[in-house]
């Protein structure tokens, strides 16, 4: 890995037990590599709570079963067609579906389109997944 500094800091005894348990649970070979994504994580975090672009994943599960519900979540993602890149549906059961639906653009819009969606009635749950669009995170 090319341009690598060497950091020195200090942390409580107790504290650094907590990060060998957190690096080991994790499954990282050692503690660099888990710092530099907390860091990463970090910074991702920072950049979609600010004005920049953003990549978002909603994941609806709904019972298609109630009234208008499925018709209701496409014309809500028509509308919002400048943020809304792709949905993929999955039929889990007789019953329920899931949907994802995958969006780039500011994150308050991002989070609106979100929060009407998992709104409708027949959605069981939805969750909100923010990501960078990776802008900053490179070199
Ligand atoms: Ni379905």
């Amino acid at each position: 890995m090319a341009n690598l500094t060497r950091l020195s800091f200090s942390i409580e005894w107790s504290l650094e037990k907590k990060l060998e348990d957190l690096v080991r649970r994790a499954g990282y070979n050692n503690r660099s590599e888990y710092i530099r994504d907390l860091i990463r994580d970090r910074l991702v975090e920072e950049e979609w709570s600010g004005e920049d672009e953003a990549v978002g994943t909603i994941t609806l599960v709904y019972d298609h079963h109630a009234r208008g519900v499925a018709e209701k979540l496409t014309d809500l993602q028509h509308h919002h067609h400048d943020v809304v890149l792709a949905a993929t549906h999955v039929h889990l059961d007789a019953k329920l579906c899931a949907e994802v639906v995958i969006c780039r653009g500011r994150p308050a819009a991002i989070r609106a389109i979100a929060d009407r969606l998992r709104q409708q009635k027949g959605v069981l749950h939805g969750t909100l997944s923010m990501s960078s669009t990776g802008a900053h995170l490179v070199g």
